[in-house]
């Protein structure tokens, strides 16, 4: 059995054309099923419904094969480690910092409100700046409105969200896509089935990405 991971949403829907090239047709419609554990076309491929940052956790630990997730969320992931082979350069976006438009650079100690801790460290650490980081899990356009914090990180795409709440996009930090990941026992295990479904991804994704 090969067991994929997902999120519902961008990943699921931009995923799922991409898995049908490969013969992978889940049998009913993830968006709408209340099952977590989904069949597919292929008696042994099923896909797990998952919350996006938790996608890297299941593979890891081998409760998946295979998995989508964004590279925020795999910077973000602090783990043992897992195989990155493909982009499959699907919802794309940049993980960027943003603050309040003609907001001054604060005096002190910038306050900056993220739910990708990990990331915001290594960010600041690296410019050698000293930040005070303050986790949010959501919502993180409201933090500088309030005076929770002088900025944000998070992904953008648009950047819509932002300007609705008088917000700008500053510094990029990373261009962000979606990338296949693999448990590192399944690739050896079941090398041969997973390189195949690799390679029809990466065949798949390339002829799109042409002319
Ligand atoms: O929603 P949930 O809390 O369950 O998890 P999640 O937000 O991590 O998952 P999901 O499905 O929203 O996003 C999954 C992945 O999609 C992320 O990890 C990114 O790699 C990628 N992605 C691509 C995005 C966006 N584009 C994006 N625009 N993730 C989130 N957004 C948000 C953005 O932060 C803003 O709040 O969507 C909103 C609209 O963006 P604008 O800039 O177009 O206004
Ligand atoms: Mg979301």
């Amino acid at each position: 059995m090969l067991t994929i991971a997902l999120s519902k949403g961008r990943i699921l829907n931009d995923t799922l054309p991409l898995l049908a090239a490969a013969g992978i047709v889940p049998t009913e419609d993830p968006d709408k099923s209340r099952k977590l554990i989904i069949p597919t076309s292929l008696d042994d491929v099923r896909l797990l419904i998952v919350r996006a940052t938790d996608v890297p956790t299941y593979v890891e630990q081998g409760a998946a094969d295979l998995g989508v997730a964004g590279k925020d969320v795999l910077m973000e992931h602090s783990g043992q480690g897992l195989y990155e082979p493909l982009d499959l350069q699907i919802a794309k976006c940049r993980l960027m910092t943003a603050g309040a438009v003609d907001a001054p650079e604060p005096r002190g100690r910038l306050k900056v409100a993220t739910k990708f801790v990990n990331i915001a460290k290594r960010y600041y650490a690296e410019q050698g700046r000293q930040v005070d980081i303050i986790k949010l899990y959501g919502s993180m356009e409201l933090a500088p409105l309030v005076g929770l914090a002088d900025k944000i990180i998070d992904v953008v795409d648009t950047g819509n969200t932002l300007r609705a709440n008088g917000l700008e996009p500053q510094e990029l930090i990373a261009h962000v896509s979606s990338r296949l990941i693999v448990n590192k026992a399944s690739m050896k295990m079941q090398h041969a089935r997973i390189q195949a479904l690799i390679d029809v991804l990466r065949a798949t994704v390339e002829e799109r990405h042409q002319a």
